[in-house]
Formats: C-alpha cells, structure tokens, sequence
C-alpha cells in the first residue's frame, strides 16, 4: 500500500507500527479456569444462548480486514480475522426492541468489560474473531474469543471474551469507568479521553506546591507552567499537557503519562523510572540527564515525522534509556532516538 494511501487510513495523531509488531495491552491472559469456552448472550432478548467454542467454529466463518487503532497513539494496519459477525448471532436470539446498549464481558481476573450502543455495534460490524491470519487468535491477543468493533478505538475490543449482554441503560466498562477513556473512542473524531474537572483554584494551589505525588490529575493543563522539582511520584497524569513546561529534575517515578504532551518540555535530570510513557509526545523534549529506565514507551514519540531533526527530543549520552526500551517503537522513532545517542550529538 502506498504512503498517501495509508495516511488516508491514519486518524490524526497515530503512528503505524510494522507489520511484525502487534503491542500487547492490558491484561496479558485470561482468568485461569478448567472449564471449556463457552460464550454466552444474555439480556435484553427473547431467546438466550450459549455457544462453544466447538459451535462457533462450526459456524459459517468470515474473513474481516481490519485496521487496529490503540488509544495510545499505535496503529497496524490490515490485520486479517476470521470468524462470526455479530448481527448473524443476535439474529438467534430474538433481540428485544428494548434493547439499547451492548455490553462485552471477559473471562479475565477483573472481569473486564467495555460497551457500545447496539447500533454502533452493528454499524461498524462488530465480530467474534476466532483466528488471525488463519491461525487460532492467540491467548494474549484475547484467544481463543474475542470481540472486534473495527473503527473504534481498540479498547471496544474485549480479550477472551465470555459473555454479551444486551441493555437498556448503558452500563460502562472498564477503562471508560476507571480510567476516564472517552465512551465514544472514535479515533476519527480522537475521543480519547474524558476530561475531568478540577476546580482553578486546587490546580493553582497544587502547582504552587510542586506536589503531585500519588493523585488523579488526568488531562490537568501544565502548559509553559515552571515546575522544576516537581514531585509527581505514582500520579496519574493520563494525558497531562506539559508543553514547554519547565520541569528540571522533576521526579514522575511509577507515574502514569501516558498520551501526556510533554513536547519542548524542559526534563534535565527528571526521573520516569517505571513511568508508563505509552503514548507520550516527547518531541523536542530536553532529556540530557534524564532517566528513563524501566518506562514503557509504546506508542511514544521523540520527534515529530516530517518535522527537521532538530525539533525532535534532545537526548544524548547523559540520557538514561536502555536499548531494550525502544523496540515497541515504531522503527522512525527508535532509529530517531539511536541517531541522537551517537557520541558527538
Ligand atoms: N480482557 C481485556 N480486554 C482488553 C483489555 C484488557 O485489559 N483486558 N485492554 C483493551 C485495550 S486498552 C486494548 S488497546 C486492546 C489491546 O489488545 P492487544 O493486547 O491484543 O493489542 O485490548 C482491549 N481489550
Ligand atoms: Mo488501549
């Protein structure tokens, strides 16, 4: 496929990972369980059902094309699935007109759920996908049952998937209930996130304090702030805006960044050991002295594509960053981070 071609695919603010790369995000298995897969549908409907695995593989299966699009900036493009259309198994069910809302379970240790209408399920042809390039789905990417709503950001998408429910009233999942992602996730329209509120006087008084250790401070507005010292060990900082924010040995050890904006940000010295950076726009970003190690960093960015060199993140030998680190990113990014750790930059 051609450059233009795919960027007709991209939603803004997504970078295409290789076609050898598949993040694992989340969970990484399933609940341990003896029993056989079973998936049920429950609800709002006339007529119940449960299906085996065995069953569902003996159903007439389809081939779906579909492109992966991650809240946390990655997307893969083409991945082939096989498996069941949605509306093929409601169609057995005896849907009731109350019926509203759809709601996906997994077999998983929190019992992790996400939902949709039901008419944004079957608009953008939700499926049970069963295999991937026609193997078995394997168990970290949700096998052997998963749910696939292409066009939605990956998170409608629930690994192992053990049960659906049909609703009158939404009921919401997961990542929409706990981590403020935005119930829409359409990434054309980049629904991400869910701002949450904080009064202008507390965000006064906790940048004054330079303390944001341990608190929920999601999407909190940091731009061209000076915070250098800032104490932000285990916050949560999902999609924080520190743009040109002057942070000089600021501390986001355990923090979570991710999809933060910390382009042109002064980090000298800061610490984000173990810091989830998925997501995260580093671009321009002063890194000398920084110390990233153990961070997570899919889906990061250090430099913007297009943009000269010189606008990417300022990083050197006195930057912290195992080689190790740097396979989930896209290979621009890494050869980008490789170039400018060569001595002499
Ligand atoms: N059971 C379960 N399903 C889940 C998740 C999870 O944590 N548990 N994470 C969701 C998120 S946020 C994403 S981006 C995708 C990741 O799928 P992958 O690991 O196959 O790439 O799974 C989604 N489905
Ligand atoms: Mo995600």
């Amino acid at each position: 496929m051609s450059q233009s071609a795919n960027r007709a695919k991209v939603p803004p603010g997504q970078q295409v990972v290789s076609s050898d790369k598949w993040p694992i995000i989340g969970e990484r298995h399933p609940a341990p369980s003896r029993e056989a897969w079973t998936l049920s549908l429950n609800g709002a409907m006339d007529s119940p059902k449960r299906f085996s695995l065995e069953q569902l593989l003996q159903m007439p299966q389809s081939e779906f094309t579909v492109d992966i699009h991650c809240v946390t900036r990655w997307s893969k493009l083409d991945v082939t699935f096989g498996g069941v259309l949605l509306a093929d198994l409601l169609e057995q069910c005896a849907v009731q007109p109350s019926a509203r809302f759809i709601s996906f379970v997994a077999r998983s240790e929190r019992n992790h759920s996400t939902s949709l209408t039901l008419d944004d399920a079957l608009t953008h042809g939700c499926f049970i996908a069963l295999t991937h390039d026609g193997e078995p789905l394997s168990i970290e990417h949700g096998g052997p049952i998963r749910n696939i709503v292409p066009g939605k950001y990956f998170y409608k998408s629930v690994k192992w998937l053990r049960e659906i429910e049909l609703l009158e009233e939404d009921r919401l999942g997961f990542w929409e209930a706990e981590s403020g992602y935005h119930n829409g996730a359409d990434p054309w329209l980049v629904q991400r996130y869910m701002a949450p509120t904080l009064d202008r006087r507390t965000a006064a008084q906790l940048m004054k304090s330079r303390d944001f250790a341990g608190r929920d401070l999601r999407s909190i507005n940091c731009e061209r702030m000076e915070l250098d010292g800032l104490r932000a060990s285990q916050a949560l900082l999902r999609d924080a805006n520190f743009r040109h924010a002057s942070l000089v040995g600021a501390d986001f050890t355990g923090a979570n960044l991710s999809n933060a904006h910390l382009q042109h940000a002064v980090l000298r010295d800061a610490r984000f050991v173990g810091t989830d950076l998925e997501g995260a726009d580093l671009s321009g970003a002063d890194l000398r002295g920084a110390d990233l190690t153990g961070c997570s960093l899919i889906g990061a960015s250090f430099w913007t594509p297009g943009a000269e060199p010189g606008a990417g993140a300022w990083l050197d030998d006195s930057t912290v960053l195992p080689d190790d680190l740097l396979t989930p990113l896209t290979d621009e990014q890494s050869d980008y981070v490789k170039s400018r750790r060569l001595p002499g930059n």
